[in-house]
């Protein structure tokens, strides 16, 4: 039995780069451990991970053996990290590599969230522009107050990027940072909500930001307001939020993730004015090789007993 197993949908690539440089053996989900024979269990040192299904210390104690995991993502909130650690497990991810993939997701899904983009492409392609259908007019995207909700590593990219576009910006986060002047920091997510248009969403996922945007968040950016979500679904109290697409008590949200992603609440998708998509944040050819280069330096560096590149823990 192989001392790493791959698990997750990795790229052709990437899977022959584990299987080739590690002898993984692929395993398509983590239910899948419980599966193997208590002497294969044994021999696993490493699991390189990819995927948001919880990895919580009852599967780490069915892989007695078990040294690394290694994350392919920035987020490794699905990874009990406190259970990971107790048991002498490092955890890696990769963090970086993904940010300009992610920022320019959010400032294409803000963009289009104010342009209107999907009921346009559906006018143009259904020929209904043809048949004279005409569409109301969108908001103008530059010059809005957008606020950032969390200023890590993404929500600067976010925020870099956004001041391109005349837009007056905000942010929340722990503490306040380091910016270019006439950026404003808000120590209240619904101080932050209240002082601006749009609100993207870029904090980490795990229980300290769970319901993070809440229906006071949401209330407080008012009707022409739109939520751009790039980080996780658990950020969003996704109940309050399903309300206020359906009231208008919200303008629009453009998501890229979701609770319980890829099963999305079909109230969400049955709001015309959200813009979904299917957690595609870092999925391009070169950051997703960047994503899994790291991946696989850290899973070496450990194997090797060497210091990894990006530890969590
Ligand atoms: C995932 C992500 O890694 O990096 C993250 O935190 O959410 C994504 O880049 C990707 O969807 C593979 O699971």
């Amino acid at each position: 039995m192989s001392q790493v197993i791959a698990i997750g949908p990795y790229s052709d690539t990437d899977a022959a780069a584990l299987a080739r440089d590690f002898d993984a053996r692929r395993l398509p989900d983590l239910a899948a451990i419980a599966t193997l024979p208590e002497d294969q269990r044994r021999d696993v040192v490493a699991v390189a991970f990819m995927g948001h299904d919880p990895f919580g210390g009852a599967v780490m104690d069915l892989l007695p053996g078990l040294k690394a995991i290694t994350n392919f993502g920035v987020g490794y909130d699905a990874i009990d990290v406190a259970a990971a650690t107790a048991r002498g497990i490092r955890v890696t991810n990769t963090p970086n590599v993904l940010n300009d993939d992610v920022a320019d997701l959010a400032v294409a899904m803000w963009i289009a969230q104010a342009r209107d983009f999907e009921p346009a492409m559906q006018n143009a392609r259904s020929g209904d522009w043809g048949r004279g259908v005409r569409l109301p007019l969108a908001r103008k995207a530059s010059g809005r107050r957008v606020g950032i909700l969390g200023m890590g590593r993404i929500g600067r990219e976010i925020a870099d990027r956004l001041a391109a576009f005349k837009t007056e910006i905000h942010y929340q986060s722990r503490s306040r940072k380091d910016t270019p002047a006439g950026w404003t920091y808000h120590a209240d997510p619904v101080e932050l909500a209240r002082a601006v248009d749009d609100l993207i969403v870029a904090v980490v996922g795990g229980p300290e930001t769970e319901g993070f945007v809440s229906a006071g968040v949401i209330g407080a950016l008012g009707p022409d307001g739109v939520i751009v979500n790039i980080a996780r679904g658990s950020v969003i109290d996704e109940e309050a939020l399903i309300a206020a697409l359906q009231s208008g008590a919200i303008r629009g949200a453009a998501l890229d993730v979701f609770r319980g992603e890829p099963q999305v609440d079909p109230r969400l998708l049955a709001a015309p004015n959200l813009l979904a998509l299917p957690h595609i944040g870092s999925a391009t050819v070169e950051t997703r090789a960047a994503m899994g280069q790291l991946q696989r330096a850290n899973l070496r560096a450990i194997l090797d007993g060497r210091a990894p590149e990006t530890p969590v823990n």
